[in-house]
């Protein structure tokens, strides 16, 4: 059977939880990381090297980073709804996959540590600013790509809803200064709080 390690309230967890959730997956989760500890077994390291969650051991098959991971079963288990079957359809979704791992995901999470790991007291007014500008004009770029869609790709939800999509209740629930009006990215967001897996995985607390 499918078994995940990583905690429920690591991002890059959430994304393979709500991916699992999506295509109603059997499985067996394992709480690892951040207070759990587990990442320096020998055990765990003999699967990921690099000590870091999530990891997915699906019957043999072991698989390290959130994106290969949501990749994997996206195609094994999603084929033609989560992974479109044309490679140029699942380009496109692929891409804003792509984009927000390498792009958004890395300034994302310097303005989470910024504001919502940093006590009030401590946080750096103006960094937090400057941060906060520049993510907002990456959600920029995905407000123009919402346009006339109803999801990253088209008008189907696909793998590549679920990695930028993963960051929005975040950035809504924090308090973040500066934050542009998004039309279009509130909507997106307001389709994904309609699925149950994206309530149940990341909708969560860190
Ligand atoms: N690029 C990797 C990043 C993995 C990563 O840094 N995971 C963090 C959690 S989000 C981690 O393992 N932290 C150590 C811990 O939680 O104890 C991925 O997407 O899987």
């Amino acid at each position: 059977m499918l078994q995940i390690w990583g905690r429920a309230n690591s991002i890059n967890v959430q994304k393979v939880m709500w991916t699992v959730g999506e295509l109603g997956l059997e499985h067996v989760h394992h709480n690892v990381g951040g207070n759990a500890g587990g990442l320096d077994s020998p055990e765990f390291i003999a699967m990921n090297p690099h000590r870091t969650i999530p990891v997915i051991d699906d019957d043999g098959t072991v698989v390290w980073e959130s994106g290969a991971i949501v990749r994997y079963l996206a195609a094994k288990y999603g084929s033609g709804g989560l992974w479109p079957e044309d490679p140029a359809e699942r380009a496109a979704a692929d891409q804003w996959a792509e984009w927000t791992h390498t792009t958004l995901q890395p300034y994302f999470l310097r303005l989470f540590q910024a504001v919502a790991k940093t006590p009030q007291r401590n946080q750096n007014v103006q960094r937090v600013l400057n941060i906060s500008q520049r993510v907002g004009a990456l959600y920029q770029r995905l407000e123009v790509q919402l346009e006339g869609r109803s999801f990253i790709a088209g008008d189907q939800f696909t793998f590549g809803d679920i990695s930028a999509g993963a960051t929005l209740y975040r950035y809504y629930k924090m308090d973040v200064p500066g934050r542009p009006a998004l039309p279009n990215v509130m909507a997106w967001h307001e389709r994904l709080r309609g699925r149950d897996a994206y309530r149940q995985h990341i909708e969560v607390p860190w």
